[in-house]
């Protein structure tokens, strides 16, 4: 039987990548000035003289979309209760986003009824709001609002209904669907942190298996949006349970307070981790992590998801030297060959010029973060850096970052070779069309390009290549990999014990949020 990949190879040889010339330079413009920073540190892993590294670990964000009409700024809202619509005097009802809200004055309309609105704002701010008109006269956000930033939560009913209570798996008849609870898991220690979520490692107690466990705080989600990252952060892990390179679902559950995702834990760290202690890596390493990487986003993309948030952050290692893409709140899902999308949303210097741009876009802008993380690897720098930029303000916002995301030519260190040169220029091409992986060859164009001849990629999909880098470890519970910021921190989550704050959550946001892999139950019960 031929496999997929003897499909696959058997079909690319039919579709020559174009080739490089030999050796020869390609016209592109080189960088002379290849150093990071103008020092080297005084020991592994000390920043460099002038390495600012706040810029490190940023997070991803969501811009939302605004409507303007009349001076409001609506924003599309999901209403659970009496909400009454300003123009037609209606009930506000239904699933999804039913309303729009405006920012500023607070007016309460029916989508159907916003672009009716006579009255103008009352509110109109002084600030002016950064807003982009769209082609339907629409408008849309820029970047002037924070990030998921949440309105006001309605007024709430007397007495919100509560969780359902929680199951302990021991309790249950074997066999039977079990739900998971805080008290089946020993917290270890804390991991990682976004502005979202707390990481933990931490011990199922009946197993003494070990997993990363995801805390969110259910306060921080209750906008519309939020809950639609969450569904689709489970629905991708249900997904991506089946890849090698994309980390597994081991259950979800919930108290009053927080959504809790239990996860494959993986040991060896991320990139980010190992990039600020390496400097760069050799071009033999940073093409295995970019094809590892690569397949996984294609199985996302076969699935119909756009991952839209690949940074050296959510690129793990496992004991081995293997990735794991973690992450899933970015995703987008349900993206069939074609389709696009037109959310701003990533993490500002792996965004996409065609996302910046205001443009609908498709699985084009994660072969463009492919691109950025890629050159992280082989030059130790973002592409987008800029020198000079901390001593000068004007250079330091996120704004000048866009326009050289959007305008500068993109300069290759010298040092690097040709193939990886070619590499580099195919996925950071400004033009989505012409990009690396989003052409008609799509997938085959990357697997064929030169710089990953040597990758046998069947074998690599099924982890019988060699990592070239295997993370140091002490045991299966060593932590040396995970920053100390995150593993110095107390591990305790705060009791549930603040009614207000949980009184304000509509716990009926969260029904049904309880999962347990069947696949890792099973294995359980082996133990
Ligand atoms: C799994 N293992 C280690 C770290 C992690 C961080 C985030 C999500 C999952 C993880």
């Amino acid at each position: 039987m031929r496999s997929f990949w003897t499909e696959f190879l058997t079909a690319a040889a039919s579709h020559p990548f174009p080739a490089i010339p030999g050796d020869i330079p390609t016209p592109y413009d080189f960088d002379r000035s290849e150093e990071l920073f103008p020092n080297v540190p005084a020991a592994p892993g000390m920043p460099c003289a002038g390495e600012d590294r706040s810029i490190y670990r940023r997070g991803a964000r969501r811009w939302r979309k605004l409507y303007r009409v009349n001076g409001h700024i609506f924003q599309a809202k999901r209403f659970n209760r009496r909400a009454f619509c300003a123009f037609c005097q209606d009930r506000i009802w239904g699933l999804g986003r039913q309303g729009f809200k405006c920012i500023q004055c607070k007016l309460l309309v029916h989508k159907k009824c916003h672009k009716l609105v006579q009255k103008p704002c009352s509110n109109e701010h002084v600030d002016p709001v950064e807003v982009k008109e769209d082609a339907n006269g629409e408008s849309t956000l820029g970047r002037a609002s924070s990030v998921r930033s949440r309105a006001e939560p309605e007024p709430l009913p007397e007495t919100p209904p509560a969780p359902p209570a929680p199951v302990r798996a021991e309790d249950l008849e074997p066999g039977s669907q079990r739900h998971y609870s805080l008290e089946d898991f020993e917290l270890i220690r804390v991991i990682g942190r976004g502005s979202y979520a707390k990481v933990l490692m931490v011990e199922l107690k009946r197993t003494k298996r070990v997993y990363a466990m995801k805390v969110i705080k259910k306060a921080l989600v209750t906008d519309d949006e939020d809950i639609d990252w969450v569904q689709t952060e489970k629905h991708v892990f249900e997904t991506a349970s089946n890849h090698p390179f994309l980390v597994g679902l081991h259950s979800c559950f919930q108290t009053p307070s927080r959504l809790f995702f239990v996860i494959e834990f993986v040991r060896g760290g991320d990139l980010m981790f190992h990039m600020q202690r390496q400097r760069r890596l050799p071009e033999e390493h940073a093409r295995f992590y970019a094809a590892e990487i690569s397949l996984a986003l294609h199985f996302l993309h076969e699935r119909g998801v756009i991952y839209r948030d690949l940074k050296l952050d959510n690129v793990l290692l496992d004991h081995e030297g293997h990735i794991k893409l973690t992450d899933y709140g970015m995703c987008k899902e349900g993206v069939r060959p074609g389709d696009t999308t037109s959310t701003f949303c990533g993490t500002p210097n792996y965004i996409a010029p065609e996302i910046l741009r205001g443009e609908e876009y498709g699985f084009s802008v994660d072969w463009w973060a492919l691109g950025v993380l890629t050159y992280e690897m082989l030059a130790g720098r973002s592409p987008f850096d800029i020198a000079q930029a901390a001593d000068n303000p004007d250079q330091n916002t996120e704004d000048y970052l866009f326009q050289v995301i959007l305008e500068k030519t993109i300069r290759i260190p010298r040092s690097l070779s040709v193939k990886a040169a070619s590499v580099l220029k195919g996925f950071l091409n400004k033009n989505p069309v012409e990009r690396l992986g989003c052409g008609e060859g799509a997938f085959l164009d990357i697997v064929n390009h030169p710089f990953f001849k040597s990758i046998e990629w069947e074998m690599l999909e099924q982890k019988q290549v060699v990592p070239p880098f295997k993370p140091r470890l002490e045991g299966e519970r060593d932590l040396a990999n995970f920053p100390p910021e995150f593993t110095d921190e107390p591990v305790h989550l705060t009791p549930d014990d603040d009614s207000t704050v949980i009184a304000d959550i509509d716990q009926s946001e969260f029904e049904g949020f309880e999962y347990v892999n069947p696949l890792l139950m099973s294995l359980e019960d082996c133990v």
